[in-house]
């Protein structure tokens, strides 16, 4: 064959081409076609709405991030664990008091509340590391309604159980094992007089409040992650252990000398019953069972190399543990394990609790890749991997315990979210991998990068990714939830025996007792009712402040200068504000909230007269 003259330099092209093209794509893993899958499956057009939200942990900012999907726009923050002027929380009396004190929280695991096992879009849940709190944020004003803690005798539970099946719990395991009761104990006892606890919060159906209920004592080891049981499982509650080895110091080597640590199994619905039958002590106030003492209650299966995560099928059967050291997760029959404790096929003990025989209950070891953490379903059996060392997401089969599928992700995932993921019934669509490391990913802001979320799209074989965004530290876990079952309200009903409320200029009032100045206000396009607050230098200021704008999205704020206060009164709300009038002079008081074309008007005097 007898080349022409213009194949040698399209040739040379082609191979140069070929060179290039795969020196860019060594370079940015991101190819045309993720761009173009993106506008597809991603957008949102202006006008139109997100099919799902979802509830993502702001792990160290103490917040929650709600995020729509496809679009992974950042809809809000909702503050929990720490203040934010945005929305005035942690300034108004009502949240200063939840706070108590604390001015941040490390916020890692959502749940929401569920009905026979299937979001309800009631309440959301949350636990933080920091504090050892819970809190419970309601999904109809998206703001925060309860701060439990510090619980007692639990340090750190950052194993927080997502609700179970009927938000009858939240549940949160100790991550440090500590001397029960606040106690002092050298390190040196820590075998002996350290301990892990269990602790269950008991959740109001109407109100969704909790209280604590009664917990577990448990071994000195450290507690990781958990899941509630589902259908057949749902009396149960797996925990992940690691160090076992009982190391207090160097534990990046000392607690991984095992080759195995444990799953932790708890019947719930056992525990329960051993306080009703009064089997507790009582440490720092809370019912205190010792599953050592009280049998039925406590199981533990062995699980290889210091287990992180563990998830538990949509319909309960499979219990999926990934040991962070070890290229596979290892999955185990619930059917097997209930065989197995009935038959009390246990290999031994391990300070007091019986060890049931792995390989009896054991049903496959599905090798995902490297660094599994935390997996997630869909329906049909598909259950997806997050590969921290990897930085991919595995694909795999219930059932056939093979890899189908791996997409690569940017980079090092954590947890992944999908779509209704821990519900009994997932819907599949979509995955969002939230990636603790993004390097290349977005405009760079310096050394410190912004974590990554990145949106797959797994309806078919295949898994793509076709949307990602930014967000700040730290997404630990999310949930994702049809956008429909979430049903805010638009305002609060003007409620006119709401104490303290006021809704007519004629009822606004400031009234002195002593030394203390009560104030009656309200807040209305324009005008702040009153806007002149007289007070003596000392003296303590409460105000009363309602909203009687019933409009949509007509929020006001409340801001004194140089007084540290800074309130958000949303339409119909009332909020109460309270301070020391320490600084005699004349303080502007405004609207933080832009609000009308006259926004700027709305403001008055704080006068302070000086001693
Ligand atoms: S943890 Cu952060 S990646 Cu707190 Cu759920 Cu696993
Ligand atoms: Cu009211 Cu701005």
């Amino acid at each position: 064959m007898k080349l022409g003259k213009w194949y040698v330099p399209v040739a040379l092209g082609v191979i140069l081409g070929l060179v290039a093209g795969s020196i860019v794509s060594y370079v940015s893993p991101a190819p045309t076609t993720e761009g173009e899958q993106a506008v597809s499956g991603a957008f949102v057009p202006p006008g139109k709405k997100d099919e799902y939200y979802m509830f993502a942990s702001g792990g160290h900012s103490g917040q929650v991030y709600v995020i729509g999907i496809p679009s992974m726009r950042r809809i809000r923050t909702i503050p929990v664990f720490s203040r934010d002027s945005a929305t005035g929380y942690g300034w108004d009396e009502e949240s200063k008091k939840m706070l108590g004190g604390y001015t941040w929280g490390d916020l890692h695991h959502p749940a929401l509340s569920e009905t026979d096992g299937e979001y309800d879009g009631r309440f959301l849940y949350v636990n933080d590391n920091a504090n050892n709190r819970a809190a419970m944020i309601d999904l109809k004003t998206f703001t925060t309604k309860q701060i439990l803690g510090p619980i007692p005798n639990i340090m750190g539970p950052h194993s927080a159980a997502f609700v179970t099946p009927n938000t009858e719990y939240f549940m949160m395991a100790t991550r440090f094992s500590v001397p029960m009761g606040g106690k002092y104990a050298p390190l040196d006892k820590y075998s002996k007089e350290y301990h892990g606890a269990l602790s269950a919060q008991k959740i109001d159906q109407k109100t969704g409040k909790m209280k604590v209920a009664w917990q577990l004592k448990l071994p000195p080891w450290n507690y990781d992650l958990s899941d509630a049981g589902k259908k057949i499982s749902g009396d149960w509650a797996f925990f992940t252990t690691y160090n076992t080895e009982e190391a207090t110091e160097l534990l990046e080597i000392n607690a991984s000398a095992n080759e195995t640590d444990y799953l932790v199994a708890i019947n719930w619905k056992k525990a329960e019953q051993a306080v009703k039958d009064k089997k507790f002590e009582v440490i720092n106030g809370v019912k205190v069972v010792d599953p050592t003492k009280v049998k039925g209650i406590a199981y533990l299966i062995p699980l290889p190399k210091s287990p992180h995560g563990v998830d538990v099928s949509p319909d309960g059967r499979w219990i999926v543990g990934s040991g962070k050291l070890d290229p596979t997760v290892t999955v185990y029959d619930f059917k097997k394990f209930i065989k197995a404790i009935e038959k009390e096929d246990f290999s031994g003990t391990k300070k007091g609790l019986p060890v049931v025989n792995f390989e009896s209950v054991k049903e496959a070891t599905v090798k995902v890749g490297l660094g599994p953490l935390h997996t997630q379903f869909g329906p049909d059996g598909y259950a997806y991997t997050t590969l921290f060392v990897e930085s991919a997401v595995a694909k795999w089969k219930l059932g056939e315990w093979k890899v189908l599928d791996k997409v690569t992700v940017h980079y090092s995932p954590g947890h992944s979210s999908a779509a209704e993921g821990d519900t009994v019934s997932p819907d599949g669509k979509y995955l969002v991998a939230l990636n603790k490391l993004s390097k290349d990913r977005h405009l760079s802001v310096g050394p410190s990068h912004p974590e990554n979320m990145q949106l797959i799209d797994i309806s078919g074989d295949k898994m793509k990714v076709i949307n990602e965004a930014p967000i700040d530290p730290e997404p630990h876990y999310a949930q994702m939830v049809k956008a429909d079952k979430i049903k805010p309200i638009l305002k609060y009903e003007k409620d006119e025996k709401r104490p303290h409320s006021v809704w007519k200029k004629e009822d606004v009032r400031i009234e002195r007792e002593g030394n203390h100045v009560t104030v009656h206000g309200l807040a209305v396009r324009t005008r702040f009712y009153p806007d002149k607050i007289e007070v003596n230098e000392g003296d303590k200021v409460t105000i009363y402040l309602t909203n009687i704008d019933l409009d949509q999205d007509i929020t006001h704020g409340f801001a004194i200068n140089l007084y540290d206060i800074d309130v958000e009164v949303q339409p119909g709300e009332t909020k109460k504000i309270e301070f020391v009038a320490d600084k005699p002079g004349v303080y502007p008081f405004y609207c933080s909230n832009f609000c009308s074309a006259l926004h700027q008007e709305m403001q008055g005097y704080l006068l302070v007269k000086p001693k």
